[in-house]
């Protein structure tokens, strides 16, 4: 089956690809489609159904969505929907490394280190048919970035489990146990059934 994929973001992309590996699956990015939508949802779900909705109106076939984020007990669920924007205000927009930086600096001297991954996704068949799934990933927020695998937070979230930071994960190691890995199987059973 091909699916959209209404995301910007490519890292999502390959993860979502290795776990629907039977599908093809589409960015608006690679095919010519404009695709930016303000996110303003007051949750993750609200915002993974306003981005589907998007671009299933401007393909009218079959999309999922994913909105993911970072919640970290100890600052009262933040930067969590905002994950993406965190840092940045106008003009000043923060890269990946500079946010990993600045929740470092947030979480000085914080015991409670407890956090998780959540991801949000929706596949959307048509404009009221949809089907939607939430998953977490559980970890604790490190005290200094380790690992240079993956994307975004990866490298401050430890699993405590493995003791390895989701950065330091192979990519199936990090699809068999993630937030998205989760989320997306849900998903593959659905398309199958
Ligand atoms: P799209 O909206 O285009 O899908 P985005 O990157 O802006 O791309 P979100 O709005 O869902 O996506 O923001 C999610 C942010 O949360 C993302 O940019 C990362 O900073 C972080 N994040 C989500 N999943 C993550 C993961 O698996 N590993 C590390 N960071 C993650």
């Amino acid at each position: 089956m091909t699916i959209w994929f209404a995301t910007g973001n490519l890292h999502k992309k390959q993860e979502l690809a290795a776990i629907l590996s039977g599908h093809i699956i589409k960015i608006p990015a690679e095919n010519g489609i404009d695709f930016d939508p303000e996110e303003t949802g007051s949750t993750f779900f609200e915002n993974a159904l306003l981005k589907a909705r998007c671009l299933y109106r401007l393909t009218g076939e079959p999309v999922i969505a994913d909105d993911s984020g970072l919640c970290v007990d100890a600052l009262d669920g933040r930067p969590g929907i905002y994950s993406a924007r965190y840092g940045s205000s106008g003009e000043k927009k923060l890269d990946s490394r500079q946010r990993n930086r600045l929740l470092l600096g947030e979480m000085e001297g914080k015991e409670n280190r407890s956090a998780r991954f959540v991801c949000s996704m929706v596949l959307l068949l048509s404009e009221d048919q949809f089907y939607a799934v939430q998953e977490t990933l559980e970890g604790e927020i490190i005290l200094k970035e380790r690992g240079g695998g993956g994307f975004g937070y990866d490298p401050i979230l430890l699993i405590p489990g493995l003791d390895r930071t989701v950065a330091e994960l192979s990519e199936e190691e990090k699809n068999s146990l993630s937030h998205r890995g989760k989320a997306g199987k849900a998903i593959a059973k659905l398309l199958e059934s």
